[in-house]
């Protein structure tokens, strides 16, 4: 049974072979991604025990992700395959600035159909830590409702959950109760894990600190604020400091960066790290990430952390 459990929607992934547009490329790639599909696998990769749940289609395609997850490592024990409605997949631009642009196909996607019923709760019985994103409750009013219920049975059975709130602008402009509903689950959370533009965005302009500290006192037990490629400020009641992000020679792939950090610093806490150490560890997971194509790919092993983190 896992430690570390999450939901959403796995999508294939299509990006140009060479650093192309999307107008000139002659082929494309297939991996995978989306958001806890990429949490899981690093979580994986640490050496603890993950579980994906969530919904593809009985299709090529989400034949795929299941395959690569168990690969992973991942279990894969309560992803349902939805025979009604297709796996969903996006397209990946790179840009010369090392951004990318997204187009994603995910409308009425097997994902997008996950529900309630889908999230069993002898999985939360043994697992220790639930991880959200604030993707999957805005890809519809069913996976809405699968992530509250996932929150309550990880509140029944002591679980610590963690929020990334991942913000898709894309969704937020399709669901006029977004802001509202990506807010609703940083009170349910026990550490916060958003960007410095993504906590401006949801509470407005009031500086990162003073609105960490808000949340702080309301009861949320640590809040993590990435600015990007500068580093991280995290804080807990007791302690808050930041932490310079590791410098990278190279970027060649932004994407998955956050899961990354999501994944480095749930291990990190799992592993017994302090909290400094655990963003220290998030940094690091972030940075091999952004070096390799694809959104999970360059997450190391477990053998190379050791090897080249905890000798640092
Ligand atoms: O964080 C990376 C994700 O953005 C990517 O894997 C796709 O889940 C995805 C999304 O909704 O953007």
């Amino acid at each position: 049974m896992p430690d570390v459990i999450t939901l959403g929607e796995g999508l294939v992934v299509l990006e140009p072979s060479g650093q192309t547009s999307l107008d000139d490329a002659k082929t494309l790639v297939k991996r995978f991604g989306g958001a806890e599909c990429n949490f899981s696998i690093g979580i994986s990769r640490l050496g603890l025990r993950a579980g994906w749940m969530g919904s593809v289609g009985d299709d090529p395609f989400g034949r795929f992700i299941v395959s690569r997850l168990k690969k992973e490592g991942v279990d894969v024990s309560c992803v349902k395959c939805d025979a009604a409605h297709p796996t969903g997949l996006y397209v990946k631009e790179k840009l010369s600035s090392g951004e990318a642009r997204m187009y994603y196909y995910r409308k009425n996607s097997a994902g997008s159909h996950l529900s309630p019923k889908d999230i069993q709760e002898h999985y939360f019985c043994h697992a220790q830590w639930l991880h959200i994103t604030g993707i999957t409750p805005l890809l519809s009013e069913s996976c809405y409702t699968a992530v509250c219920k996932a929150v309550a049975l990880a509140k029944k059975h002591r679980l610590v959950i963690s929020y990334d709130p991942n913000v898709r602008m894309k969704l937020v402009k399709e669901n006029r109760n977004a802001k509202r509903i990506l807010r609703e689950f940083v009170r349910e959370c026990d550490y916060f894990l958003p960007g410095e533009e993504e906590l401006a965005f949801l509470y407005g302009g009031v500086d990162y600190k003073t609105q960490a500290r808000k949340i702080l006192a309301e009861g949320v037990r640590g809040v993590v604020v990435k600015s990007r490629s500068k580093g991280a400020w995290y804080a807990v009641t007791e302690e808050e400091d930041f932490v310079k992000a590791k410098k990278v020679k190279r970027v060649a792939d932004v994407i998955g960066a956050g899961d990354a950090f999501a994944a480095g610093f749930v291990g990190g806490i799992l592993l017994g790290r302090s909290l400094c150490g655990a963003v220290r560890l998030a940094h690091y997971c972030a940075s091999r990430v952004v070096q390799v194509h694809g959104d999970y790919e360059g997450f190391p092993l477990w053998k190379n952390v050791k090897k080249e983190f905890f000798r640092q």
